[in-house]
């Protein structure tokens, strides 16, 4: 996998993947990352990459040819085509899902913003995807795609050291994650539940679907909808129904 970064801020894309499991797999030569600085694309004098808007109102806008130029250069090194994906709070809403499609790219371009946003006719030129990481507004699109880039890496063939753990977490199967307890048995008056210590793989097995099943059910029932469940796990669910 190769990530492409379009900002004007690259400093806070690389430190920010260098820091961290991705950095690691970018070392070891599992997936790269190149960053553009969109403002070594300026067209002026000033090195100015934003302007007003049209119509007036506030802050500045991204000019679209230095976005233009910034996005043909990340082109011309990248063997055929690649989705670009504009981190925006208008996007659709990013989701493990999405997290296991793009991580079949080979490329990913990544657009960034900043300010009030970039003109939009660059955005219809160029733009694949209009991505968002949820319902809030940031100062510019440089911390959504590194949580996209951290998602879709940990999917990738040898990035995490347990094979198994990316196919076993947390909305793979839409439950949420059973918890998890180490060392001391005992911490401060709170002991871990005994299931855990008795080595019967079997029955932890099953206390920690139900734990998940419980989990989903009070904390996201809108996953629990998604969720297939077997007959096992219906019956345990109408069981606890029954005890409350
Ligand atoms: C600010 C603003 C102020 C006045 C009028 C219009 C305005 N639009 C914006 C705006 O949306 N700024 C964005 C800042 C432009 C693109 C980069 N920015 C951004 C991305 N903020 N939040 C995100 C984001 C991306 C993905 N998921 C969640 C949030």
């Amino acid at each position: 996998m190769n990530f492409h970064v379009l900002t004007l801020f690259p400093d806070m894309i690389r430190d920010g993947f260098q820091t961290s499991i991705t950095g690691r797999a970018a070392e070891k030569g599992l997936l790269s990352l190149q960053t553009v600085n969109i403002r070594d694309f300026s067209v002026n004098k000033h090195n100015r990459v934003d302007d007003y808007p049209y119509g007036g109102g506030a802050g500045m806008v991204m000019q679209a040819e230095p976005v233009c130029r910034a996005y043909e250069s990340v082109r011309s090194r990248i063997h055929g085509s690649a989705r670009v994906l504009y981190m925006s709070p208008q996007g659709k809403v990013f989701d493990q899902r999405m997290a296991e499609e793009l991580a079949r790219e080979e490329d990913l371009i990544f657009l960034c913003g900043h300010y009030e946003g970039i003109d939009e006719r660059v955005l219809e030129e160029i733009v694949t995807d209009e991505v968002s990481i949820g319902d809030y507004v940031l100062t510019g699109g440089e911390l959504p795609a590194l949580v996209i880039m951290d998602a879709v890496s940990r999917l990738l063939e040898g990035v995490l050291h347990n094979e198994e753990s990316a196919q076993f977490d947390s909305f793979h199967d839409n439950l949420l994650e059973y918890p998890q307890y180490s060392r001391p048995e005992e911490w401060r008056g709170k002991k871990v539940p005994p299931i855990l210590l008795s080595g019967h793989h079997a029955n932890v097995e099953k206390w920690r679907r139900e734990q998940s099943l419980l989990r989903t059910r009070e904390r996201r029932p809108d996953l629990l909808e998604r969720a297939v469940l077997t007959k096992e796990d219906k019956k345990f669910l109408a069981k606890q129904d029954g005890l409350c």
